[in-house]
């Protein structure tokens, strides 16, 4: 706890009491956490949630707004995205790998931050260990001399880029891994080689992913150990995920809420309880309401706890050959619901099996960045007066504001209006809740003498850092489906065999995922095999999981298999594992290493991301060459 500062007027800072503002008599703040004493009556609650503020590594951290992700391994090479540990070190050869490359481009496009899977699931290590043979060290890359965290040090220094790491808790080459005191001590010496020996970093990011299944061994991580370790080597790091000053947003699409409350109630996975109390509180990482008022009321301690956005450039995270980066419309889409929406953006951008990001996306973060230039450089409104009013330039078209609050005093609007001066009259432009670090509203466009925000209702004063007008102009969208592949018709396609009810295997291959096949009976195993009526080039498949926000039957493994006649049925070699699905539902495309004539195909879930005893496919199809 420290004692408030009291309130400065700043040139841009704007503030006012509303119409739902306390007497904020004591304005004691609290940093970072604040526990509610027995008592405490729903409005003092309140009261105290305005009163939460970041640390200072937090504020830092939210200026950054973009921060890029490099998602690089030995499933760069598999073309898996999850591995399962038994990949040979030999695999790992990139003939090219140039971190300066990397950075650059990055640092170009403007990201002021870059985290590199040091090590992901799969236990390889991308520098030089002590604690594991599963390395850089026995992969012919650089004679086993090379160390990928040291490149990109060198590289992050050049071009003055903050250095984040990603170590994977979940490993699954390490043998050690369930014998949990082991385990926990070789990932302490995984994390202090890498906070000891690479300079400063900048932030710490510890998956949430874990495989331990019904059948695999439990490892108890000791996050309060982890968390020393971190603020001995590296006190100005944030501790990202499972940490306790940078939120996981909740999905993997580019997504921030509509309101995004950086106050809230969910308790970090790392402090002791954590569960229980979530549990209580109905609260898990992707629930829409973090922080509303009737949610604080309910809670005993509240967290600021900021949100993390993060996706991927491509569909996968690692780089895989035959997908395509995003295009340049979806980029302004996550980055207008992302940073727009009070979050920082961890955008992923995979360097390929040549260890360089390919050219098509680095072409593509450079239109990101000029677009952001082209679309918010031109500010049409003057400075706020006390009333939160701008003038805008005169004739000019505004279609955007973009506001901000001085979070370093905390987060207090629930919920505002944007009104325009327009012809004498004040008209409503934009409606929303949360504002936060940065808000970015878009609506039709208006040629406004004046903007206003009419705030509607906050936790006591409202401290208004930013108020912007912008004409902005959305990239055209873009077919970014692959060259080369398409989906082949289904109207031939007949049901063969299906567990629980075939007739509803057919919604299966309709076309819309909305509708859907369930297995419905807990037989074991659900199958659903199909004749496409004739024999075709088959080059992969397409799993899509049921629309909609209710995933459960979304398959996690499989097999595949293809059959000539519908009696023999070949298995594909494929890793069998839809890995990442229940973090990101988007359609599985999975290709096999050649095209194969088949007129029967056989798909086996072998079980649902959440055990369930049933599976669903919204839509399964065929890939065949053009
Ligand atoms: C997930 C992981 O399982 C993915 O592979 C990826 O690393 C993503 C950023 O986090 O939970």
């Amino acid at each position: 706890m420290r004692k408030n500062i009291k309130s400065l007027w700043i040139a841009a800072a704007v503030v006012i009491a509303t119409a739902t503002t306390m007497s904020c008599s004591h304005k004691e703040t609290y940093v970072k956490s604040v526990t509610f004493p027995e008592g405490t009556t729903p409005e003092q609650k309140v009261e105290m949630a305005a009163n939460l503020v970041p640390s200072q590594k937090q504020i830092d951290w939210q200026n950054l707004e973009l921060t890029a992700f490099l998602h690089f391994g030995v499933n760069t090479f598999t073309g898996r995205e999850w591995g399962d540990g038994k990949e040979s070190p030999e695999i790992f050869n990139p003939d090219s790998l140039d971190a300066d490359q990397w950075v650059k481009a990055l640092s170009d496009a403007g990201f002021k931050m870059v985290i590199l899977t040091a090590k992901h699931h799969d236990g390889f290590c991308l520098w030089q260990t002590e604690t594991t043979a599963h390395s850089v060290a026995s992969s012919p890359w650089c004679d086993g001399k090379g160390d990928v965290v040291a490149d990109l040090r060198k590289a992050c220094d050049k071009y003055g880029m903050k250095l984040g790491l990603y170590l994977s808790p979940w490993d699954r080459n390490a043998e050690c891994y369930g014998d949990s005191p082991k385990y926990n001590d070789m990932f302490v010496a995984q994390l202090t080689e890498l906070l000891s020996n690479y300079g400063r970093v900048d932030e710490v990011w510890f998956d949430g992913a874990c495989g331990e299944g019904p059948n695999g061994k439990k490892q108890e991580y000791d996050w309060a150990r982890f968390r020393e370790v971190i603020e001995t080597l590296q006190p100005d790091a944030v501790m990202a995920i499972m940490g306790d000053d940078v939120r996981w947003v909740g999905n993997e699409k580019g997504l921030g809420r509509e309101t995004e409350w950086s106050v809230t109630a969910l308790v970090p996975g790392i402090l002791p309880g954590a569960d229980e109390i979530n549990k209580s509180l109905e609260l898990f990482p992707k629930a829409p309401d973090l922080g509303s008022r009737e949610l604080i009321a309910k809670a005993d301690k509240l967290y600021w706890w900021p949100s993390e956005v993060d996706v991927s450039i491509r569909p996968g995270w690692f780089y895989h050959d035959k997908e395509q980066p995003k295009s340049l419309r979806q980029l302004a889409e996550i980055y207008i619901n992302s940073v727009g929406r009070n979050s920082v953006l961890l955008l992923n951008i995979p360097p390929d099996r040549r260890g360089l990001i390919a050219d098509e996306d680095v072409v593509r973060l450079a239109e990101l960045r000029r677009w952001i230039d082209d679309n918010f450089t031109d500010n049409k409104a003057g400075k706020p007066d006390k009333n939160m009013q701008v003038a805008v330039r005169n004739g000019e078209p505004v279609n955007t504001v973009v506001l901000g609050e001085d979070i370093s005093r905390g987060q207090h609007v629930e919920e505002f209006c944007v009104e325009a001066l327009i012809d004498g009259k004040w008209q409503p432009v934009a409606n929303a809740t949360t504002i936060g670090h940065k808000r970015i509203l878009t609506f039709p466009a208006v040629t406004p003498e004046a903007l206003r925000l009419n705030i509607v209702s906050s936790r006591g004063d409202v401290y208004l850092d930013r108020f912007e007008a912008y004409d902005i102009v959305m990239p055209a969208e873009m077919n970014v489906d692959l060259p080369g592949y398409e989906k082949a018709p289904t109207d031939s396609w007949t049901v063969i065999e299906a567990t629980g009810d075939g007739e509803s295997a057919k919604a299966a291959f309709d076309g819309d995922a909305a509708t859907f096949w369930t297995s419905e009976s807990g037989d074991e195993p659900k199958v659903l095999a199909v004749d496409m009526g004739r024999e075709m080039p088959v080059a992969g498949f397409v799993y899509e999981p049921k629309d909609g926000d209710d995933k459960s039957g979304t398959i996690y493994h499989y097999t595949f298999e293809l059959s000539n006649d519908g009696k023999t049925w070949r298995q594909l070699p494929l890793s069998g594992e839809f890995s990442n699905i229940m973090h990101n539902p988007i359609p599985q495309k999975i290709y096999f290493p050649a095209v194969e004539k088949a007129r029967f195909l056989r798909l086996t879930a072998l079980d649902e991301i959440d055990s369930r005893p049933y599976v669903t496919v919204g839509e399964i199809s065929i890939l065949i060459p053009q």
